[in-house]
């Protein structure tokens, strides 16, 4: 699963698969959850890792600020984004405990908003970026379309590798 692979040239074509990613997304995790009993959900991933809940609520959270980070991206000249402790994030009580409904719901609203806003970029406003804190690296928000496509799919086969190995689905 390891790191985003993005392309050094980025093509119309992947944008689209990406979007396609983010479309999807919210009823293909719902699917993959929906059924599972509430110790299911609080069985980590792997030793010392998230519960499948803590995991469902930091996708919620996490595409929550990305979807903030383009907002900001085409409103500001190359705004440095506010990077933030996901590991502290998914140690509050919410995130280990509230009702994976909840960030469901949420990631099904923002990922509508998100993909509806996504298709209307032109190529300019796709060639604009972020800095990141971190090593004051420039991302494009055309990368940064990949980047949080792989984001869906690396958390999704955690959970779905679970379920596999423990035999749940
Ligand atoms: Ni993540």
């Amino acid at each position: 699963m390891g790191k985003p692979q993005i392309p050094e040239v980025i093509l119309d074509a992947h944008i689209s698969d990406w979007i396609t990613v983010l479309e999807v997304f919210p009823e293909r995790l719902k699917s993959l959850v929906e059924n599972l009993l509430e110790v299911q959900l609080d069985t980590c991933y792997r030793p010392e890792g998230w519960t499948v809940r803590q995991v469902v609520h930091h996708i919620s959270d996490s595409h929550h600020n990305s979807y903030t980070r383009f907002k900001w991206t085409l409103t500001e000249n190359q705004p440095v984004i506010k990077a933030y402790y996901e590991d502290r994030w998914a140690a509050l009580f919410d995130s280990k405990s509230a009702p994976i409904e909840l960030s469901i719901n949420t990631i099904k609203a923002l990922h509508a908003k998100w993909v509806y806003f996504l298709k209307g970029l032109s190529k300019s406003d796709l060639e604009q970026v972020f800095i990141h804190p971190e090593g004051n690296e420039k991302v494009s928000l055309q990368e940064n379309i990949g980047i949080y496509a792989w984001h869906c799919n690396h958390h999704y086969e955690h959970i779905n590798q679970l379920m596999i190995r423990k035999g749940w689905k």
